[in-house]
């Protein structure tokens, strides 16, 4: 990444850690309402991923949602108003954290359903295909949806068919709260695939460059029809599965580990020493981050909740 684009990754990186910590604190005021997955310590992957795409790519996510929409260009207040369960929120209040859903900028949703996004991805990159469009869809998944059936079926037909498809895996190791050693023998998702031949491989999900170099090498490729291609991002969360998870089935890591671990501050050790950013202009990205957050939370507060009569409108009728 040059320097404007490290800039651009790590406002993002930072607007994802504050957006979360906030929405982590609102789940315990009773603010934030269902069931909240955070991705705090797995930014770097939304960032690096979602940096290199165009508004028309699609997007797709799963239940740990909020980085990879807010990566993909939804405005923070109507994510956070949507977590709120308020009218002005992207799905006006009504879907909540696992169905953020933002058309415009390209993010076709999230889906508590593991594995659920892959065949629609594939759907996507069907469609812009057949139009004959250089644009793709990505898919963010973790290291659990590998097990479901329909990420074979997927992937068997994105190579069979050379859809325009970048499958994303977040490979944290675990899936709720069980390690891989207790869902499968197989410990590399890109040892999954290896039969059907697609590009990609495994990187270091926590090591931003590297992350950003590897979407670099792939993305050319799958936009220009070439077929589907699979990253494999190794990462961590730092927090529990759900918020609220006591979290008692891992070790904890330790302070000083994780500051080697977290990918913003490897990536602001990263730039620095290699004269890409100044250090001075570092604290900027937090405060700037936090800012944008509180106005946030502050007009989030001020949109009304949904009425009543809409949910029942919507609802489906026989
Ligand atoms: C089809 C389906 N099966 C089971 C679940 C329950 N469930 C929710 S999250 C999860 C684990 C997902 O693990 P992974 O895909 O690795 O994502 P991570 O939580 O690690 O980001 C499971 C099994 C679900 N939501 N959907
Ligand atoms: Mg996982």
């Amino acid at each position: 990444m040059d320097a404007e684009q490290t800039r651009a990754v790590l406002a993002t990186m930072w607007r994802i850690r504050a957006f979360e910590e906030r929405v982590g604190q609102l789940k315990r005021a009773d603010e934030v309402h269902g069931l909240i997955h955070l991705s705090i310590g797995q930014e770097g992957v939304a960032a690096a991923v979602c940096g290199q795409l165009r508004t028309d790519d699609a997007v797709y996510s799963g239940h740990r949602a909020h980085g990879h929409a807010l990566a993909k260009g939804a405005p923070m207040t109507r994510a956070l108003a949507e977590l709120m369960g308020r009218r002005d929120g992207l799905c006006r209040g009504m879907g909540g954290s696992m169905h953020l859903v933002d058309v415009e900028h390209g993010f076709l949703g999230a889906t508590g359903v593991v594995g659920g996004n892959i065949p629609l991805a594939l759907g996507t990159a069907l469609a812009l295909h057949a139009a004959g469009r250089d644009a793709v869809a990505v898919v963010f998944f973790g290291d659990g949806a590998v097990q479901a059936g329909l990420f074979a079926e997927s992937v068997n037909l994105a190579a069979l068919w050379r859809l325009p498809v970048l499958l994303v895996c977040e490979n944290n190791g675990f899936a709720e709260f069980s390690p891989r050693s207790a869902h499968t023998p197989v410990e590399r998702v890109r040892d999954v695939v290896a039969p059907y031949g697609l590009v990609g491989g495994t990187v270091d999900g926590n090591d931003v460059d590297a992350v950003w170099a590897a979407v670099a090498g792939l993305l050319p490729a799958v936009r220009a029809g070439e077929g589907p291609a699979l990253l494999e991002c190794l990462t961590h969360r730092l927090r529990g599965h759900y918020e609220g998870d006591p979290d008692r089935y891992r070790e904890a890591v330790s302070s000083a580990e994780w500051r080697e671990r977290d990918p913003i501050a490897r990536l602001q050790r990263a730039a620095t020493g290699d004269g890409r950013l100044d250090p001075d202009e570092l604290p900027g990205f937090e405060r700037t981050a936090r800012d944008q957050v509180e106005r946030a939370v502050l007009a989030a507060r001020e949109s009304p909740f949904p009425d009543a009569a809409l949910a029942a409108s919507l609802a489906y009728r026989r």
